[in-house]
């Protein structure tokens, strides 16, 4: 497994769980220490566990370098640069750390969520550091090697059941490069894997976050409009969806995290002039965050020396996770402008990110923020906030984003 971090450290260590011999490996020292010395460098219920188990058993041994092995499976990130570019440079940098180790009927599956075409050049760039085996791409069934696509689909929060009872979605170079993904991951799989292109693979994991991106926009729109309009935008949908063929998601402060703010975007870069709709999406849930910061705005305009309760840093609720988060965004311009005090309350991490934490702002505890406010903004709806006794908002302004209060 050719990276440890969200997807492959689960993967890696559910195939060790089985009785596998999984090889690790991870440019990060500090995650292949940590692995060694039986602990999650990541945070995912029940990992720490399953990975202290398969360690201690010698079923999962973490490393730097790459070893020879049956099966190679990379799991490394594909960020965006700064034009909206996929940026693919981590699964070349893997395929060279692998290629001196394959051997005529090894297996390569790149998990990654990637752009259309990218395990067609997993096969190329293969080739190319090892021109002694043959590749799906140019010797078709014949190749020594076969060449897989399987993307992830986990939720994260869930990993753990839903890596093993989801469908996934497998796509080969070849038919046979399928088949033989599908044999491996049939090995804990318990949802039904269906066999496809790996360019159709490709396009199916984008298109999933897209459409969830192009529903989470519509309700973001949706808020915005209602706010216009003197509508409770959550009462609102409450009643539309008693339609039986309506179902619109939660608005929300905007889309955070590593998968549904990025993949869209792979989409747009192939084809900007048909992929409108998926752009703008892109773009109303971008905006949402600057929406936030301006009603903020509006609220401490009302009250004299406000101070601003800020609840909730995760991108979704009940993890630590802050990655892309939207409320990290809006907590950070809020405190850039120094006409507000600002009080964030994330419950879930210990310290500030930096870019906060440079901001001069302190972490503080629910009741201390709740006591010293006069403005309470609702970013994360986790469980701690959902429970707040009602009688502690009294006579503040609640700018509720999730719309749990
Ligand atoms: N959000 C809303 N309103 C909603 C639902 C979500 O504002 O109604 C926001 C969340 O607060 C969060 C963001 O969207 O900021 C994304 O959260 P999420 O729970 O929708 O998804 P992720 O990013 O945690 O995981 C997604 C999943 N994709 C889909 O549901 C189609 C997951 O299955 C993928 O495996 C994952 O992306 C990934 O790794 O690609």
């Amino acid at each position: 497994m050719v990276g440890l971090g969200y997807i492959g450290l689960p993967t890696a260590a559910i195939f060790a769980d089985t009785g596998l011999q999984v090889i690790g490996v991870d440019v990060s020292s500090t995650a292949v220490s940590t692995i060694n010395s039986g602990r999650a460098h990541i945070t995912e219920p029940d990992l720490d566990l399953l990975v202290r188990r398969v360690v201690t058993k010698g079923g999962l041994c973490a490393t730097l370098t790459p070893e020879p092995a049956d099966a190679f499976i990379l799991a490394v990130p594909t960020p965006f640069k700064a034009d909206h570019e996929p940026d693919v440079s981590f699964i070349e940098a893997a395929c060279e750390s692998i290629a001196p180790f394959l051997q005529a009927g090894n297996l390569v599956v790149l998990e990654s969520t990637s752009p259309v075409g990218t395990t067609e050049k997993v096969s190329e760039w293969l080739a190319r550091a090892r021109p002694d085996l043959t590749f799906p791409h140019d010797r078709g069934e014949a190749s020594d090697i076969r060449v897989a696509h399987c993307p992830e689909r986990v939720l994260p929060g869930q990993i753990l059941r839903e890596v093993v009872h989801n469908a996934r979605v497998i796509g080969g170079v070849t038919g046979k490069c399928a088949q033989a993904a599908m044999t491996l991951y049939k090995i804990f799989v318990q949802g039904d894997c269906h066999l496809t292109t790996a360019r159709t693979a490709e396009l199916a994991k984008l298109t999933e976050n897209a459409y969830r991106d192009v529903n989470i926009a519509f309700a973001n729109e949706l808020s915005v409009i209602c706010d216009g309009q003197g509508v409770n935008v959550w009462d609102l949908i409450r009643v539309a969806n008693l339609h039986p063929r309506v179902s619109i998601l939660q608005p929300g402060p905007g889309v955070g995290g590593h998968c549904i703010a990025v993949d869209p975007w792979f989409i747009v870069a192939a084809d900007p002039v048909n992929s409108r709709l998926i752009r703008t999406a892109r773009e109303v849930n971008n905006a949402k965050p600057d929406w936030v910061v301006s009603k903020v705005r509006d609220a401490a305009a009302q009250v004299d020396s406000p101070v601003v309760a800020c609840l909730g840093l995760a991108y979704k609720p009940d993890i630590d996770d802050l990655r892309e988060s939207p409320s990290v965004e809006i907590v950070r311009k809020l405190a850039v402008s120094g006409d507000v005090e600002i009080l964030p309350v994330e419950p879930h991490v210990e310290v500030l990110p930096r870019e906060l934490a440079a901001s001069g702002l302190k972490l503080h505890d629910l009741d201390q923020a709740l006591d010293r406010a006069n403005i309470v903004l609702l970013l994360v709806d986790h469980a701690s906030f959902r429970s707040v006794d009602r009688s502690r908002l009294d006579g503040k302004i609640i700018i509720d984003t999730r719309g749990i209060w």
